[in-house]
């Protein structure tokens, strides 16, 4: 028993890898491959392969931390939930519901996510939550809903990737970030199939590709628009799909057509052949896909972007329909789940609106609460960040760290210090833990069941393999422990399958229905597609019916056989969306026909360069789990600053000197890496460290003004030589 291994899945990406988990005779934990999960089939990236590192109580913390005399020092469980409760009780007694502030995750479990939002709105009262998913696919989720009526990432598995056409790839490196996935592109290829990618730098994942196109930084959307214009030129749209399927066609026409080859060509650096090569590359085959990831979306205008890659499937028939589609590569762990069940700051449960009143009757009757007591929508995150201090006295954040993360970090950090008290739930002591009043170490992935969403809509069961350390307790105890000492002591459970059962009840009849999933269904199967609701009741089985309909099982294995099952039939839940029709109320695609605009801050004189902003293949995000890890910080010990050898050369600096960036936020110093495979214009820096080479010291919060996602992407720098003192460096 003791060494029998658990399979279960990875605590990164939204990838959601599956692996097997084994307890060592000596302590410890050893991860290995798990061949029968679908989607990576044995395959983990090194960051996948040393997660079980970060259990380790060395690495960890262990104990709960309060702030006393300026220092955080070691403290008992009772004393840190009464100091955070009697925090929250005085600020909200004296400001109000609304000066309490909630941030959450999208590494967070659904149960999580879900009990996070209602302790948010039932036990705080308050409107002020968001999460960092806003900074993550943020635009996407709302040009897709715009556009279909429904925000799932992928409306498709993955595996149908290798069976389409041409695959548009706009600003994702899945190579290092979703290493395993490459697997899917690569067999595309082989059967015939092309790949497009989209990137201001030749990327390993462009390395992959037949084309590859390298607009400048926050140009996408002129792209797509100057795309859309040789579609229509050439005589490649699909009338009649246009007119079954959509709506707002003259006016995308028209958008489109204002968008000449070498116009387009002059915003984006990206010349009329190879625009034209890609529009025969994408519309010659039966069927194609776009696919979008954090480079167009981390814009000022993701949304915008994002739709006009859309209007170029829409014009072309290629969604909706089989091995065609347009997807959005969701990035966190439950980066799709975490955006669905109410931790957001206008959402409910079941990606239900906080502003509809059915929705709000309906989640209101779930919790055993008046409707009206539920607050209305709040701030986005950083707003909600920037807002710290000043509206909000004191705030509770789960599963983030943005004095990292955040853009314009050194603002956010300045914030979090102004506030009268911040409480912090961390696996590890992160830099925003740092500044935390009280600080409370929790479970992870390993230690704890519970359920995430992948980026494919696939809901799975990530087990408990081993045992927490002593010390350590639930985010789920976190939540529950407050709610009683503020007086709500029913409704928030401790058991993550209790949990999912209400979540299931409060996603009943929403776009994102999770009612007929149960945990021994996902314990049986690859995970289960939303939306899957739960079978509809027998006539008459009304009164508490309820209970019998959420207790339904899947019946004999035999799904395909003729008889007719006695009980009502279990819903096989839904690889596969918009086949027959869109999710909007006349079940047409929209299109979104918007025009290119400039970033929100192009270089000039004293700033003459962008800067863009991303990932490395070996470590995750802020880094607050993956810089613990020997192994990953050997293969990228910190920050760089990409550049091009002509750039280099203009400011005399060679491989590894120390360069400012600089920007009208801050300056950020790291070491030169001169490479060709980055536009002259542009410069690149990962923003997963602290310090002195933090890349969000310089990133521009400016917002998209429908998703609320910051201006990642792309910022007006310069860069300078940095003159140590000799014999530094
Ligand atoms: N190793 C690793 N893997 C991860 C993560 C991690 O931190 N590390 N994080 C996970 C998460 S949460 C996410 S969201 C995903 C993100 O996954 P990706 O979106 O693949 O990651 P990024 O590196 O942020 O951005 C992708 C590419 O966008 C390019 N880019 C920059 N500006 C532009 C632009 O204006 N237009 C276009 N078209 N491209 C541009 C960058 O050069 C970069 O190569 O990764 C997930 N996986
Ligand atoms: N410049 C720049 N900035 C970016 C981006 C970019 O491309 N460029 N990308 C943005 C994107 S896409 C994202 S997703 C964000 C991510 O940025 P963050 O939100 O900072 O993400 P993480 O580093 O994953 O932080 C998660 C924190 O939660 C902790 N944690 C993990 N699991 C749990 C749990 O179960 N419970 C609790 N309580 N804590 C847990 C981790 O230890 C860690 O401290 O960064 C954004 N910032
Ligand atoms: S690709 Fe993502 S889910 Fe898979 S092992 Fe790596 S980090 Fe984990
Ligand atoms: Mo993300």
């Amino acid at each position: 028993m003791e060494t029998a291994s658990t399979p279960t899945h990875c605590p990164y990406c939204a990838l959601q890898c599956g692996m097997n988990i084994t307890p060592l005779p000596r302590g410890g934990v050893e991860v290995s491959e798990r061949p029968d999960f679908p989607v990576n089939r044995g395959a983990l990236c090194g960051k996948g392969r040393t997660a079980a590192q970060v259990l380790s109580p060395a690495a960890r913390l262990t104990t709960p931390l309060v702030r006393s005399g300026g220092r955080l020092v070691e403290a008992g469980w009772e004393e840190a939930l009464d100091r955070i409760a009697g925090a929250l009780s005085s600020v909200r007694a004296h400001s109000g519901p609304d000066a309490l502030g909630v941030f959450g995750g999208g590494g967070l479990t659904n149960e999580k996510a879900y009990a996070l939002g209602k302790f948010a709105r039932v036990a705080l009262g308050t409107s002020q939550i968001d999460y960092n998913g806003r900074f993550c696919m943020s635009s996407a989720a709302a040009a897709g809903t715009r556009a279909f009526g429904l925000d799932r990432g992928l409306p498709f598995p993955l595996e149908d990737i290798p069976r389409t056409g041409c695959v548009i790839l706009v600003g994702s490196n899945l190579a290092e970030t979703m290493p395993p996935s490459l697997r899917f592109f690569t067999e595309l290829r082989e059967n015939g199939g092309t790949l497009i990618v989209v990137d201001p730098r030749r990327t390993r994942t462009a390395d992959q590709a037949d084309l590859h196109l390298a607009p400048r930084p926050g140009t996408d959307l002129a792209l797509a628009l100057g795309l859309l214009h040789l579609v229509i030129a050439e005589g490649r749209t699909d009338e009649e799909y246009i007119r079954e399927r959509t709506t707002g066609w003259e006016e995308a026409r028209a958008a489109a057509m204002a968008h000449w080859p070498e116009y387009v060509e002059r915003i984006t650096g990206v010349s009329v052949p190879l625009l034209r090569q890609a529009v025969r590359m994408f519309c010659e085959p039966e069927s194609a896909m776009v696919l979008t990831a954090r480079g167009p979306e981390q814009q000022s205008k993701g949304t915008d972007t994002v739709g006009a890659w859309i209007d170029l499937c829409l014009a072309t028939g290629r969604a909706g329909r089989p091995l065609s589609g347009y997807g959005c590569l969701t990035g966190q762990g439950n980066g799709q789940g975490g955006r669905e069940h109410g931790q957001k700051a206008d959402q409910l449960p079941g990606y239900r609106k906080l502003d509809d009143p059915a929705a709000r009757r309906h989640v209101a009757g779930v919790w055993g609460v008046d409707p009206d007591s539920l607050p209305g929508p709040g701030r986005s995150a950083y707003e909600l960040l920037d807002a710290l201090g000043t509206d909000i006295r004191a705030l509770l954040l789960m599963g983030s760290n943005p004095v990292v993360s955040a853009p314009r970090a050194a603002h956010v950090e300045e914030r979090l210090r102004s506030l009268d008290f911040l409480a912090v739930a961390d696996v590890v002591l992160s830099e925003t833990a740092e500044l935390a009043d009280v600080v409370l170490p929790v479970t992870q992935w390993a230690e704890e069941t519970g359920t995430t969403t992948s980026l494919e809509g696939r809901v799975l069961l990530r087990r408990q393999a081993v045992a927490p350390p002593p010390g350590v307790r639930s985010d789920l105890y976190v939540l529950h422990e407050l709610a009683a000492r503020l007086g709500v002591e029913k409704g928030f459970p401790t058991d993550p399958e209790a949990v999912f059962a209400e979540l299931r009840r409060a996603s009943a009849g929403g776009p994102a229905d999770y009612s007929g999933i149960t945990y021994r269904r996902l314990a049986e199967e690859d995970g289960v597609f939303w939306p899957c609701p739960a079978p509809v009741p027998a006539e008459g089985d009304g009164g508490d019916g309820e209970d019998a309909l959420f207790d339904v099982e899947p019946d004999a294995p035999d799904r395909d056989g003729g008889a007719a099952p006695a009980a009502p039939a279990v819903h096989p839940g839904t690889p596969r969306l918009f086949l027959d029709r869109f999710a909007t109320p006349d079940g047409r695609a929209r299109f979104a026909a918007a025009t290119h605009r400039a970033t929100a801050e192009e270089p000039d004189a004293e700033y003459p360069l962008l800067l863009t902003t991303g990932r490395v293949v070996s470590q995750y995000q802020s880094g607050a789990q993956t810089r613990r890890v020997a192994e990953l910080n050997a293969a990228a010990p910190g920050p760089f600053v990409e550049l091009h050898p002509r750039l280099a050369a203009r400011l005399g600096a060679a491989e590894g000197d120390p360069l400012a960036v600089v920007s009208r936020r801050g300056r950020a110093v790291a070491p030169a890496r001169i490479t060709d495979s980055i536009r002259p214009d542009t410069v690149f820096m990962p923003f997963h460290w602290p310090g002195e080479g933090r890349a969000n010291t310089l990133t521009n919060p400016a917002l998209d003004p429908v998703s609320r996602m910051p201006e990642f992407k792309s910022c007006a720098v310069r860069v300078e030589k940095v003159r140590r003192p000799a014999g530094h460096g």
